[in-house]
């Protein structure tokens, strides 16, 4: 298969507090799952005001920063590491545009939400910023490298 000689990439997925609140969690890890890329790690998370500014330190200027780590600090966000080939730019393509107006019905956010600033969902925009944020949210052991059984298939 063509799809194998390509070089597979990791994102990092994460359901935001307002995700969790509102009961999102199981609707927003099938649309990855149906879509067929594959789960290698998965976590409830409280994270700490520190880790979520070293996640959004390219944001650290802008006039939204103190907000936006107040948000995704106020309550548990449900921490996802997913690998396929493609599955940087087809994961953004799945949440939809940064404000939930802008995103295409169909997309998580086109379909779920409404403010920008309560968009339920993150993923990484490079595949360089997928490792990055991969090993930031995930310690090695918890990462789980698998062989999906229909591997000639889906990967
Ligand atoms: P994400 O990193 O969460 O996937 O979002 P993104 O790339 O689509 O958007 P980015 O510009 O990187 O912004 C990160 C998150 O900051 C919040 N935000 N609030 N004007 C505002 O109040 C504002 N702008 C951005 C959103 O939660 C956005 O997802």
């Amino acid at each position: 298969l063509v799809a194998s000689l390509e070089k597979v990439d990791q994102t990092y997925i994460m359901v935001k507090p307002d995700g969790v609140q509102r009961g999102l969690v199981g609707e927003i890890i099938s649309r990855f799952e149906k879509k067929g890329f594959k789960l290698t790690g998965l976590k409830l998370f409280q994270c700490s005001k520190e880790l979520a500014e070293e996640h959004y330190k390219d944001l650290k200027q802008k006039p939204f920063f103190p907000k936006l780590i107040d948000y995704i600090t106020s309550g548990p966000v449900v921490c996802m590491a997913w690998e396929g080939v493609g599955v940087v730019p087809s994961a953004r393509k799945l949440i939809g545009a940064t404000d939930p107006l802008q995103a295409e019905p169909g997309t998580i956010r086109g379909d779920l939400a409404v403010q920008t600033g309560r968009n339920i969902v993150h993923g990484s925009d490079s595949p360089e910023n997928g490792k990055r944020e991969v090993a930031l949210w995930f310690k090695e052991g918890e990462l789980c490298d698998w062989t999906p059984i229909q591997a000639p298939w889906l990967r």
